[in-house]
C-alpha cells in the first residue's frame, strides 16, 4: 500500500480512505492500493497461522450438524464462485452529512472514498450451510439469520466483531453471498480479512465480517454490539447516545442491512473547447444500491431539472456504476440550457470565477430514485443525499 494513496482518518485501529475520489473512479475495478480500510480492532495477520485456523458453523435451532472447516477446505474441497462487488462503508459521506445539515456527527470524519469494486471469490456460504443442515425448502429460512463472527481480536467497543445476515439471503442462490479469499485474484491481505471474509453484495460493509471464525444459525440478530448498539440510523431527535441508550432507541430501528441508492461526484472540471462560445463541463462520478443503477442524472439548478448521464461502467447485478457527463455551459447566458440557474451562473457580469455547482442523483433498476436532501443521525450513516461538486471556471 502506498503511502499517499489512502488519506489516514485514524491509527489505531487503522483506518483510511483513498486521498483522490477522481483517481478512484478512475478504476472501474479497485486496486488494492486503493482499496479504503475500516476496522474497529488491530488487524490480525493470520498468515502463519493458517494451519490453526478453522471456521465453526453451527446454530440453536434444531436439525443442525455442527461442522469445523479448515482454511484449505473452504478454499479446496468447497465450489468456487466469483463475484464482481462493491463494498461500502454505512459511514461513507459522513463529513457531508455534517456539512449539509450543519450538525455534527459521530464516528469517523469519512469523505466520499469508503467504497471499493472489487472481484471477489470464494466458497458459497449456501453450500456450507447446506452441508450442516439447513434445508433448502425457503418457508424454513423464515425468521432466521445467520450470525457471522470473529474472535480474533478485541474491538473498540466490545470483545469481539459480528454482525449477522437473515438466512434467506444467505441461502439464496442468487444474492451471491461468500465466504471469500481472493480479492481482485489475490489472497485476501491481513487489513482485509486474510485468511476469511463474508461478502454481502448490495449490502453495507458492516456485514461483511473480517477474519470470521464463527457462523452460527440463530433466532435472533448478531448479539454483537455493532449489530445492536451501531449501524442503525437513529431519528432526528435522538441527539446523544446518552439519550439513545436511556430511551432505548437502539431496539427501535432496525439494524442496516441493504445499501441506499446513492451517487457522488468524483470529478468535476471544465475542459477545453475548440468552439469559442462554449463552455463545456465534464462531471463523472460513482453510484451503487442494492440492484442494478438505472440511470444517473445532474442538475446544475439546484435540482430543478435534469440531464441524463452515459453510464461507462457496470458490471453484473452487485458492482457500482460510474458515469460521466458533458455540460455545454454557453457563454451566452440567453441560449443556455434550461438547466442552467442563472444564479448558478453568478448573475450580471463578470464571466470568469463563477462558482458552478452540480449536483447527481441516481435511479435504481427497482426504481428506487436517490433523495436529494438527507436528514441527520446521530451516527452519521446511511447518507444519500445528492453528490455535489462546486468549481470556479
Ligand atoms: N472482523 C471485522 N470485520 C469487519 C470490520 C471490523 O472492524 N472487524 N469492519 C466492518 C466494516 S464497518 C466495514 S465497512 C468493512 C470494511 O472492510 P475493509 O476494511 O476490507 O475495507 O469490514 C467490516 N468487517
Ligand atoms: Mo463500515
Amino acid at each position: 500500500m502506498g503511502a499517499s494513496d489512502l488519506s489516514v482518518r485514524g491509527k489505531i485501529p487503522y483506518n483510511a480512505e483513498p486521498s483522490s475520489l477522481a483517481e478512484l473512479t478512475s478504476h472501474p475495478i479497485t486496486p488494492l492500493r486503493l482499496v479504503y480500510a475500516r476496522n474497529h480492532s488491530d488487524i490480525k495477520d493470520l498468515r502463519s497461522d493458517t494451519d490453526q485456523y478453522t471456521v465453526k458453523i453451527d446454530g440453536d435451532i434444531g436439525g443442525i450438524q455442527p461442522l469445523e472447516l479448515t482454511f484449505a477446505q473452504v478454499r479446496d474441497d468447497l465450489p468456487r464462485k466469483e463475484v464482481i462487488a462493491v463494498l461500502i462503508c454505512a459511514g461513507n459521506r459522513r463529513a457531508k452529512m455534517a456539512e449539509k445539515t450543519g450538525r455534527d456527527v459521530q464516528g469517523i470524519n469519512w469523505s466520499e472514498g469508503t467504497i471499493a469494486n472489487v472481484r471477489w471469490a470464494g466458497a458459497p456460504l449456501r453450500d456450507i450451510l447446506l452441508q450442516v443442515g439447513v434445508t433448502d425448502d425457503s418457508a424454513s429460512w423464515e425468521g432466521l439469520h445467520v450470525c457471522l463472527a470473529s474472535n480474533v481480536a478485541p474491538c473498540e467497543d466490545t470483545t469481539w466483531y459480528g454482525g449477522s445476515i437473515p438466512l434467506e439471503r444467505a441461502m439464496n442462490e442468487n444474492a451471491d453471498v461468500l465466504l471469500a479469499y481472493e480479492m481482485n485474484g489475490e489472497p485476501l491481505t491481513p487489513d482485509h480479512g486474510f485468511p476469511l471474509r463474508v461478502v454481502v453484495p448490495g449490502c453495507g460493509g458492516m456485514r461483511w465480517v473480517k477474519w470470521v471464525d464463527h457462523i452460527s444459525i440463530s433466532r435472533e440478530e448478531s448479539p454483537n454490539f455493532y449489530q445492536q448498539r451501531d449501524y442503525r440510523i437513529l431519528p432526528q431527535n435522538v441527539t446523544s447516545k446518552k439519550m439513545a441508550e436511556s430511551e432505548g432507541w437502539w431496539s427501535k430501528v432496525p439494524s442496516i442491512q441493504n445499501l441506499p441508492c446513492n451517487s457522488v461526484v468524483s470529478d468535476f472540471r471544465r475542459v477545453r473547447s475548440a468552439c469559442p462560445d462554449q463552455l463545456l463541463l465534464k462531471a463523472c462520478g460513482y453510484a451503487y444500491s442494492d440492484c442494478p443503477i438505472k440511470h444517473v442524472d445532474v442538475s446544475l439548478d439546484d435540482g430543478t431539472t435534469w440531464k441524463q448521464c452515459e453510464i461507462t461502467y457496470q458490471d453484473g447485478q452487485w458492482s457500482w456504476a460510474l458515469w460521466e457527463v458533458t455540460i455545454d455551459l454557453m457563454l451566452d447566458e440567453e441560449n443556455s440550457s434550461d438547466m442552467l440557474l442563472a444564479s448558478n451562473l453568478g448573475g450580471a457580469g463578470d464571466r470568469e470565477n463563477r462558482k458552478v455547482t452540480v449536483f447527481s442523483r441516481a435511479t435504481d433498476s427497482a426504481g428506487r430514485v436517490q433523495p436529494f436532501t438527507c436528514t441527520w443521525n446521530l451516527r452519521g450513516v446511511g447518507y444519500d443525499g445528492a453528490g455535489e461538486a462546486t468549481i470556479d471556471h
